[in-house]
């Protein structure tokens, strides 16, 4: 990124004529994407819990506490992962929740 900074003032105090200019070097930051789980009335909270075990790799106590978090507020985050990874995870949990005819649902949405 190239700025341009003003002739005269705190950046240029000598206020050279042309211009100036100021560099960033950049910095790889790809985007990060948020996993998030849906509430609904029908899917078992034991699946719910299976879920996050397995393909989150989040241990049985935290798992309870957010199946119960999305249980209660409506959705949660449940991780956050490159677009690669995120959309891996959410096809994994779609995949099990039709298999078992569960209506579960999984999304996800730039961080
Ligand atoms: N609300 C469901 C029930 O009472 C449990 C549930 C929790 C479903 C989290 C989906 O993402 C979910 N059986």
């Amino acid at each position: 990124m190239i700025q341009i900074l003003a002739q005269n003032g705190d950046e240029n105090p000598d206020g050279d004529l042309g211009l100036a200019t100021k560099t960033r070097p950049k910095t790889a930051k790809p985007p990060m994407y948020k996993v998030m789980l849906l509430n609904d009335d029908y899917t078992p909270m034991e699946f719910v819990v299976m879920v996050l075990e397995r393909y989150f790799g989040i241990s049985s106590t935290q798992a309870y506490e957010l199946m119960m978090t999305v249980h209660k507020k409506g959705l949660a985050v449940v991780g956050v992962f490159s677009f690669e990874i995120a959309e891996t995870k959410v096809m994994q949990v779609m995949d099990a929740a039709r298999k078992h005819e569960h209506p579960l649902q999984c999304t996800m949405e730039k961080e």
